[in-house]
């Protein structure tokens, strides 16, 4: 197939066009590489040292035979641009990562905000837009989030997009309906994910597009196959208070004797799945695409739920890292529970990677290695997800005088 890859130079678009190019699929990669610019904006970096996309893709070419095309393209602004490029290439199907795609980022500042709402909603609407009017079939196949169903305890298990209802009708029947699991989403970036939910139910229905949803959890670990084949084809790793997610988090804190950062009582309860699970479920999502006419197809890409304090005490029991519970700068439950159906991914063949098999060899190759790389004081998360909270956020750079909340 020939496959664009949006947001192709990102954490999960890098190893996704690696793994596709690697089965053998045409590959393009559209990136307008923000994730590069934000690295400047916030002073921080990657802790694995990164190339750039054109010295990434010649190495892969050097070490395979393969090529991986780049384009410079901004989904959110260049409409013209992508309408011409689309129309040219016309490929098969279409992965979108093109997305601001950090929570704590996003609630930084009204700027932030601003930033996050016209990039996100922009650049999936112009795709969809794109499409119809090139009339085009690709296959669309978006990154989401599970964080779209929100993090409520309910006591039942969230169905994979649709819920199934019973409407009282006028005259005293029960209609049944299945409509998408209400969004309850817990921060703007969150919320974004949620206005692409609606759009690409519009566009399945008003224009017939095939188009799959992921809504995944949190992607943890660095490498898979591919991207171990060469240094210089390394994935991004992420351990900043803004982009770094927990658990990635937890392994770098280790890795550097800061002590693990559990937000509150670290009673959230959320979905996690490993990056090299992740470009498999891709795969699976493109070579299983819905019909046209057919209603968007949701997955839920996750493997297995983890409350935040057992993943700390875990982390603490094979590296000796010491533990503390600090304010939590978000807005969020304290505590939830959270079960998840994810039977369509297992039924299509997938294996997962388990985190107590993953997360050794993790703190090893990729923690410890790079712990030189880690400027200690971009660990602490200081985005506060209203003014009352920020006063209360953790700055200590160095994290020795951080004390426990009860
Ligand atoms: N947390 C800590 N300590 C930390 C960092 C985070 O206790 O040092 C807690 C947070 O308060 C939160 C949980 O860990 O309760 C998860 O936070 P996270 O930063 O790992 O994940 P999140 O902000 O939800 O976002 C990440 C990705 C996003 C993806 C989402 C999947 O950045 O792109 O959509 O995970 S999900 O969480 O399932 O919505």
């Amino acid at each position: 197939m020939k496959i664009a890859v949006m947001g192709g130079d990102g954490f999960i678009g890098w190893p996704t066009s690696l793994h596709l190019s690697d089965a053998g699929h045409e590959i393009h990669i559209l990136d307008n590489l923000s994730r590069r610019w934000i690295d400047t904006e916030l002073g921080v970096q990657s802790l694995t040292p990164m190339d750039s996309i054109q010295e990434r893709t010649r190495i892969w070419h050097a070490e395979t035979g393969r090529r991986i095309h780049f384009h410079l393209i901004d989904l959110a602004k260049d409409y013209e641009l992508l309408k011409k490029w689309l129309a040219e290439h016309r490929p098969d199907a279409i992965v979108h990562f093109a997305e601001q795609r950090a929570a704590p980022y996003s609630m930084k500042s009204d700027r932030h905000k601003n930033y996050t709402v016209n990039n996100n909603v922009n650049a999936t609407h112009n795709l969809l837009n794109a499409l119809v009017e090139l009339n085009l079939d690709s296959h669309l196949v978006h990154l989401g989030t599970m964080g779209v169903y929100g993090y409520s305890t309910i006591g039942a298990a969230i169905p994979e997009g649709y819920l199934p209802v019973g409407i009282e009708t006028t005259d005293g029947r029960t209609a049944s309906q299945e409509i998408l699991y209400p969004a309850n989403p817990g921060s703007i970036y969150h919320m974004t994910k949620c206005l692409d939910q609606l759009l690409f139910q519009f566009y399945a229905k008003n224009d017939g597009l095939r188009i799959t949803d992921l809504h995944q959890g949190i992607v943890w670990g660095t490498h898979t196959e591919q991207t171990r084949r060469h240094e210089q084809l390394i994935n991004r790793f992420d351990y900043d208070g803004d982009y770094g997610t927990v658990l990635n988090r937890f392994l770098i804190q280790a890795a550097i004797g800061y002590p693990l950062t559990v937000h509150g009582t670290g009673g959230q309860t959320r979905a996690f799945i490993h990056i090299q699970d992740s470009v498999r479920c891709i795969e699976l999502a493109l070579k299983n695409p819905p019909a046209r006419g057919a209603r968007v197809e949701i997955f839920n890409q996750m493997t297995e739920t983890h409350r935040v304090r057992d993943l700390a005490d875990m982390i603490a029991k094979m590296s000796g890292a010491e533990v503390v519970r600090l304010p939590n700068p978000r807005k969020e439950a304290p505590e939830n529970d959270l079960i998840v159906k994810n039977d369509k991914f297992l039924d299509l063949g997938l294996a997962p990677i388990t985190l107590e098999a993953g997360l050794l060899s993790e703190i090893v190759d990729v923690a410890r290695k790079y712990a030189y790389r880690v400027d200690r004081s971009r660990v602490p998360a200081v985005s506060a997800w209203t003014k009352d909270l920020a006063a209360t956020v953790n700055h200590d750079p160095e994290g020795k005088r951080l004390k426990s909340v009860s």
